[in-house]
């Protein structure tokens, strides 16, 4: 009788637990990045971590070691297969992963590009980290209080088919185009691809071509790290000025050795765990990714569905910050 009744009683706490867990645990989302390696998208996996803690869903993550689009591409073919509820995305190509992501949408998964976004027409919805003329702005207004007001600058950029790279150096060109910038010249831009070796060499290129350069500004994470890192082995520090995005673990010993003064960055932890409750919410249908929308991402509140001025939508995590030599030990080891 004991044995009947300890069965009835695990069998009613089955019965009452299966149901409350099933909501949550039957999501599963497959996270893209650019590239495997880039400590940038480990913290952002990080805050996917933390979501899962709060949400219940199991999330796969991956990028191709290359930073290429086809890597992306046979990454998202695999998360298809698997049937998979949602896929998160920074993509290393805009227009690449369309089509794509396309045939995921036609399947019901739904397709949230964070960081880096796709074109519209390949995704539900996009999250940006911040507003991008903003970040733009910062960099040159960083980039001309280091140098003076005066001299040739460059441009290191991650790859020339990303997104966020291409509207920040838009803003920055426009920037540039001030009157009170006049005395700066923007010589070059060139792409080391989020490769540390690639941007390695191609700061060193930018060093032999341009005797005269004064200062670089770097919007990728990688690409600072390695501008910092060739700035110092040729013996430039304060001689070329170094300003950008960059992640606070991979520079803090460059702004205290002198090399950066001044970079810019938001919290890569928060962008994940924002992405991750954007892409819970769509697959429990309370979330289209529609203008005017709205969600509830945690401990970051209410995240609002804004217009593009183009008619498309996306949503923002927070502002850029600066980090300094006053401020790099607080968060050096956060990210
Ligand atoms: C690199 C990547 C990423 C960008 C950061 C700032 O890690 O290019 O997309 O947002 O830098």
């Amino acid at each position: 009788m004991r044995k009947i009744l300890s069965l009835l009683v695990a069998l009613v706490l089955v019965l009452t637990i299966v149901p409350a867990m099933a909501e949550d645990d039957t999501i599963t989302i497959g996270v893209v990045y650019k590239q495997t390696g880039n400590p940038f998208f480990e913290a952002a996996v990080k805050g996917f971590e933390e979501a899962a803690g709060e949400l219940g869903f199991t999330f796969l993550h991956n990028g191709p070691a290359d930073s290429s689009n086809e890597g992306q591409i046979q990454i998202i073919e695999g998360y298809i297969q698997q049937g998979v509820d949602a896929i998160a995305i920074s993509a290393n190509d805009a227009a690449g992963v369309v089509s794509v992501l396309q045939s995921a949408m036609d399947q019901g998964i739904k397709v949230i590009s964070f960081d880096s976004a796709v074109n519209p027409e390949g995704r539900n919805l996009t999250i940006d980290p911040s507003i991008a003329s903003n970040i733009g702005r910062v960099e040159v207004e960083e980039i001309a209080k280091q140098i003076g007001g005066e001299g040739q600058i460059a441009i290191l950029s991650a790859a020339a088919t990303m997104d966020n790279q291409n509207t920040w150096i838009g803003y920055m060109k426009e920037e540039l185009a001030k009157e009170e910038y006049a005395g700066i010249e923007l010589v070059t831009i060139v792409y080391g691809d989020d490769l540390a070796d690639k941007s390695y060499q191609e700061m060193q290129g930018l060093i032999d071509s341009y005797p005269d350069l004064k200062g670089v500004i770097s919007p990728t994470t990688q690409g600072i790290a390695s501008a910092a890192n060739c700035i110092q082995d040729n013996g430039l520090t304060g001689k070329i000025k170094l300003t950008g995005l960059g992640l606070p673990s991979q520079m803090a010993e460059y702004i205290k050795a002198g090399v950066c003064e001044g970079m810019f960055l938001w919290n890569p932890i928060d962008m994940g765990y924002c992405t991750a409750y954007a892409c819970v919410a769509m697959v429990k249908g309370e979330l289209n990714g529609d203008i005017g929308e709205s969600f509830e991402a945690g401990r970051l509140g209410t995240i609002e569905i804004m217009d593009d001025g183009n008619g498309n939508s996306f949503a923002i995590v927070g502002d850029p910050f600066c980090f300094t030599a006053d401020n790099i030990d607080d968060w050096k080891d956060v990210y």
